[in-house]
């Protein structure tokens, strides 16, 4: 977001005002960009995060390409890029909107509302793919199914059979065949009574809580559809039931209205024994109701199955384990940065770039265990270079080193530097600080110690 002058004034501004909160804050989880409407998957391990992407300086949902993340420690976030964007439906005019990945033999499927070219209404779409992170191509060259209404979810239940839930204002659900891509009998409306999805005042044509963004999944034998309630500013709110597709209890609220963004959507898993909880708020710098952010939280039920009050915060879930620094960490594995944005690299990924004097990646719990006495990173830069200092515990840290990163001709032409390490031991939080001239300094697309 660099190449936004709003967001560098506002960089400055929090540099000025608020720097050690900035520093410490690991919600929300991504600060290269704007990203919105969360939908996690673990799958093989990892939790893999769709989301969508709000552009810089939005005053609408403007929004034209969707991304994914991944994690295997929930404060350590990868960016994998934009495997699916509008350009990926020949049909699609606008809006990529909320969507949601699911896995089924071995191949995974994204879907995601849209607007129909050609009729100018939402529609759902599903793109397929090999790996979590794409690419993913349209699966059908059209619409999987049209009536203008938005926020897919699906969900596969033990017997096999998937149903893909949608909708604002009713609440639509299909079945799908096992092919993903295809449905057996018309799309049918769940009730939306009132002891199902609340009670809402004040709005005659819409008496629930009903709003959008549906999340059905199901737990412990009980089916739940967790949904962004009320409008606006929205919260988050949940049913039960007995089965997929009802009769649903309202069970109340999960997520209060908080956090700058007048709308919010869920998305909840299981991931290593812990239960967490996805959503999104306006808490970047120039954030707000079109320019959202993905945040996550670390939940427990209560008994029956029960979801607590959950508060939005900047300190996000805890770390699961540690990250080894002694394999090959993509550059764009990060906790928190100031000032760095991303791109694909030519060797494969992404690579972090616009790197200028004083920005750094915060990398969380890196176990260096014993010690580590060797840096090595893959760098390229089109200017002079500059420097990687290692910082331990905050950007002002101790040095544990510092490597030159020297010009190479071209942004993506790539070499790799060394660099002794003194004093990283224990598990420490890691800043890659760095250091040059002015202008843009060098690129970075991964980095290892020994
Ligand atoms: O992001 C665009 C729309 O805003 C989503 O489809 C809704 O769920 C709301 O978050």
């Amino acid at each position: 977001m660099k190449r936004a002058c709003a967001w560098v004034l506002a960089l400055l501004t929090m540099a000025a005002l608020w720097p050690a909160s900035a520093a410490r804050a690991d919600n929300p989880i991504v600060q290269t960009i704007y990203t919105a409407d969360p939908a996690p998957l673990v799958h093989d391990g990892r939790v893999y995060l769709y989301t969508g992407r709000d552009e810089d300086g939005s005053t609408w949902f403007t929004m034209k390409e969707w991304r994914v993340w991944s994690s295997t420690d929930m404060v350590n976030w990868t960016d994998h890029g934009s495997p699916l964007s509008l350009s990926t439906f020949s049909w699609a005019k606008s809006d990529a909107w909320a969507g949601q990945a699911v896995q089924r033999n071995g191949k995974f499927y994204w879907y995601v509302p849209t607007t129909n070219r050609a009729t100018g209404r939402m529609a759902i779409g599903v793109a397929v793919a090999d790996s979590p992170t794409g690419p993913f191509r349209d699966a059908l060259g059209r619409p999987l199914v049209e009536n203008g209404e938005i926020d897919p979810t699906v969900f596969i239940d033990d017997d096999g059979q998937a149903y893909l839930y949608w909708g604002n204002p009713h609440l639509w659900y299909v079945k799908l065949n096992a092919d993903m891509t295809s449905y057996s009998g018309s799309p049918a409306q769940i009730p939306l009574t009132t002891a199902g999805f609340g009670t809402r005042t004040g709005d005659a044509a819409r008496p629930t809580l009903f709003e959008e963004g549906p999340w059905v999944y199901k737990r412990n034998g009980l089916y739940y559809l967790v949904f962004a309630a009320k409008c606006c500013s929205e919260f988050i709110a949940y049913s039960t039931a007995p089965g997929p597709t009802g009769p649903w209890t309202y069970r109340g609220t999960i997520m209060p209205t908080q956090g700058s963004s007048f709308t919010n959507h869920p998305g909840i898993i299981d991931y290593q024994g812990g239960s967490y909880f996805f959503y999104h708020n306006g808490a970047l710098p120039g954030g707000g109701g079109f320019t959202r952010s993905v945040a996550v939280e670390k939940f427990t039920y209560g008994s029956g199955g029960t979801i607590p009050t959950i508060n939005m915060t900047t300190s996000g879930a805890p770390q699961v384990g540690t990250l080894n620094p002694y394999v090959r960490q993509e550059a764009e594995t990060i906790a928190w940065e100031s000032g760095v944005e991303t791109e694909p690299a030519s060797e494969g990924g992404m690579n972090v770039g616009w790197i200028e004097n004083g920005d750094y990646i915060k990398v969380k719990g890196v176990g260096f265990g014993a010690g580590a006495r060797t840096f090595t990173a893959r760098v390229a830069s089109a200017a002079a270079g500059g420097r990687i200092e290692l910082r331990l515990d905050s950007v002002n840290g101790t040095l544990a080193g510092t490597c030159t990163a020297p010009g190479t001709g071209g942004w993506q032409t790539w070499t790799t530097v060394s660099c002794a390490v003194t004093g990283a031991t224990g598990t420490r939080d890691l800043y890659l600080r760095f250091t040059g001239g002015s202008g843009y300094l060098f690129n970075v697309n991964w980095w290892q110690f020994s």
